[in-house]
C-alpha cells in the first residue's frame, strides 16, 4: 500500500495478472462483453468476457475485438454446463488469452493443456472441497464465490466462505459474492484474499451492452428484491424477482418435474439481458444491486472502489482505536 496521491493496493494478484488493482470483473454472460472487458482492463483491473451458452465463433470474435479495443491482459469466462465448453477452450489456447475464469463446474482436466501456453487458470469455487481439489490439479488461484453473487451459486456466504478457503489452499484466493466498494475490497482482504471479483457493480458501467431496462432494473433495487431459484433443479440461481422468478418458485412448491421447471428457464436470461424482457426474462443479479445507483463508466467505478479501499484501510486503525 503507497500513500500520497498514487493510492495504490498492490497485492500477489497483480503480479500473477499483471495488473494495476487486484480486481476483477465477473464475466456475466449476455453482459460483459468485449467493450466492458476491454474497458475494465484499460481501467486498470482485469476485464473478462462471459462466454455462457454462446456458440464458438461468437467467443473467437470477442477475443479478436478485446485484442483490438485493448492492449493490456484480459479473460474469458467458461460456464462448464454450456455444450460448447471443449471447442471455446481450444479457441481460448489458440488465441493466448492471459486468463481462464470457469463456473457451474470442476475444470480440472483442462488445466495442463491451458497452463501449458502460459494461461492462468482460475477457477469460481463455492466449496472448500472443490477448491482443494482443483489446486491439486494445479490452478493458479481460485475465485471463492458467496451466495450474495448474482446467477448460478453455492450454499455459503462470502464472509463464511472466504476465510475458509484461505486456509485450506495455498494458492491466492479472490473473494466474490456482496463485494460493491472500498468497504467490500477492504473486507475480503482482512478476510485473507488477495483481490476480488465484481459482476453486479459493472452491469451498470456505461461499457455493459444489457438492455437499458435491465440497468434500470437494477438501479431500482431495494435490500431484498433477489430471491434465489432452482433450488430443487440442482441449480440454484439468484435473480431479481419478476414473474418468471415467481412462476418459478410456484412450480417448484408445487413440485412439478424439474425438466418442466428448466424448460421454463431455457433462453430466459438471453430475454432479459439482450432483449430487455425483465418479466419473464432471467434478471440474475446479486444482492448488492441495491447499491448500485447509476450508470457509470467502468474506469470511474474503479478509481472510486480503490480508492475507498484505500481510505477504509488507512483508518481502520484509528476506527478501531488501535494504537
Ligand atoms: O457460474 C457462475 N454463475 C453463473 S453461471 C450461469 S449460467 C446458468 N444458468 C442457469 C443454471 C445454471 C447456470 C449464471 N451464473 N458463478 C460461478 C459459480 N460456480 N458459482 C458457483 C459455482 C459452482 C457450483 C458448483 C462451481 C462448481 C460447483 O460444483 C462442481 C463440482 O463438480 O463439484
Amino acid at each position: 500500500m503507497r500513500g500520497g496521491n498514487s493510492t495504490i493496493i498492490h497485492t500477489v494478484l497483480c503480479d500473477l495478472l499483471k495488473v494495476k488493482y487486484p480486481l476483477l470483473q465477473g464475466g456475466m454472460a449476455w453482459a460483459a462483453t468485449a467493450e466492458l472487458a476491454a474497458a475494465v482492463s484499460e481501467a486498470g483491473g482485469l476485464g473478462i468476457i462471459g462466454s455462457g451458452q454462446a456458440p464458438p465463433d461468437w467467443v473467437r470474435e470477442q477475443v479478436k475485438r478485446a485484442k483490438q479495443y485493448t492492449a493490456r491482459p484480459f479473460g474469458v469466462n467458461v460456464m462448464l454446463l454450456s455444450p460448447f465448453v471443449d471447442e471455446i477452450m481450444e479457441i481460448i489456447r489458440d488465441e493466448r488469452v492471459a486468463v481462464i475464469t470457469t463456473g457451474a463446474g470442476n475444470p480440472g482436466k483442462y488445466v495442463p493443456s491451458l497452463q501449458e501456453v502460459g494461461i492462468r487458470v482460475i477457477p469460481v469455487v463455492a466449496s472448500v472441497a472443490l477448491a482443494k481439489r482443483l489446486v491439486r490439479s494445479g490452478v493458479d488461484a481460485v475465485i471463492a464465490e458467496g451466495m450474495e453473487s448474482g446467477g448460478h451459486i453455492g450454499e455459503l456466504t462470502t464472509m463464511a466462505l472466504v476465510p475458509q478457503i484461505v486456509d485450506a489452499v495455498s494458492v491466492p484466493v479472490i473473494a466474490a459474492g456482496g463485494v460493491f466498494d472500498g468497504r467490500g475490497v477492504a473486507a475480503a482482504l482482512a478476510l485473507g484474499a488477495v483481490g476480488v471479483q465484481m459482476g453486479t457493480r459493472f452491469m451498470c458501467a456505461r461499457e455493459c451492452v444489457i438492455h437499458e431496462k435491465v440497468k434500470e432494473m437494477v438501479i431500482k433495487a431495494k435490500d431484498r428484491d433477489t430471491v434465489i431459484t432452482g433450488r430443487t433443479t440442482g441449480h440454484p440461481v439468484r435473480v431479481l424477482h419478476n414473474k418468471l422468478s415467481k412462476k418459478f418458485i410456484e412450480m417448484e412448491d408445487n413440485c412439478l418435474p424439474n425438466d418442466e421447471i428448466l424448460k421454463i428457464g431455457l433462453g430466459s436470461l438471453r430475454a432479459a439481458m439482450v432483449d430487455g424482457d425483465v418479466e419473464m426474462g432471467s434478471v440474475m443479479a446479486g444482492q448488492v444491486s441495491a447499491m448500485v445507483n447509476k450508470v457509470q463508466p467502468a474506469s470511474e467505478i474503479i478509481e472510486e472502489i480503490m480508492a475507498g479501499a484505500y481510505e477504509i484501510m488507512n483508518g481502520l486503525g484509528k476506527l478501531a482505536g488501535v494504537r
